[in-house]
């Protein structure tokens, strides 16, 4: 029989930070190497013996079940490199069909979705906005504010991260500032 979970509810700070997670994951230059546009200006940037902070997040994780939830906060930093803005690695989920919930708390971004034939979408993802990730699609999330980015996900707790695509393939399309404006552009590489 499978076991019972029991309700709970846990507290965000006034940050949006969660009072109580199981893990944080803290993620830095050096960890997105691979998938910035301008590799060279990341290793004149790791090679100056800076590595920033990129993002954090602090998980809420159930077990994996059908039906059962988790949740995360991430705090996105703002910067570039280059043009291109920071974002998260982003992945596809490795269930199938698991979808997700992202729900802006701070600042302004962008979501970058992109199907399995690479077809683009983008969402806004500011302070107060909830955008709804079909199952089947990489996302990305893209801190396009002078501020952080914080947002809350939910998604189900055996949904899995599937990295590989995405640092293998990147997006087809990459979010750039340029000339005070923010523009999505076909990725060059
Ligand atoms: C989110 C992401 C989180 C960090 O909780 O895991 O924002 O982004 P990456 O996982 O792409 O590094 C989520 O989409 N969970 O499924
Ligand atoms: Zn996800």
């Amino acid at each position: 029989m499978r076991r019972k979970i029991k309700p709970f509810c846990i507290e965000l700070n006034e940050n949006w930070m969660p009072r109580r997670y199981n893990k944080k994951l803290q993620i830095k230059l050096s960890d997105l190497r691979k998938l910035f546009c301008r590799r060279d200006l990341v290793e004149e940037i790791l090679s100056s013996g800076e590595d920033p902070v990129i993002y954090e997040v602090y998980q809420i994780s159930q077990s994996p079940s059908e039906g059962v939830f988790s949740a995360a906060t991430t705090v996105l930093y703002p910067g570039k490199i280059g043009d291109e803005y920071y974002f998260t690695k982003g992945h596809f989920h490795l269930k199938e069909p698991r979808g997700e919930v992202y729900i802006g708390l701070a600042g302004r971004g962008l979501l970058l979705l992109q199907d399995r034939n690479r077809k683009i979408d983008k969402l806004s993802l500011n302070k107060g906005e909830v955008a709804f990730i079909p199952p089947n699609y990489a996302h990305r999330a893209v801190n396009i504010g002078d501020e952080k980015m914080v947002f809350l996900s939910i998604y189900p707790s055996d949904a899995g991260h599937d990295y590989e695509i995405i640092e293998r393939e990147g997006f087809s399309k990459i979010v750039v500032g340029r000339k005070g404006k923010v523009a999505l552009v076909d990725n060059p590489k």
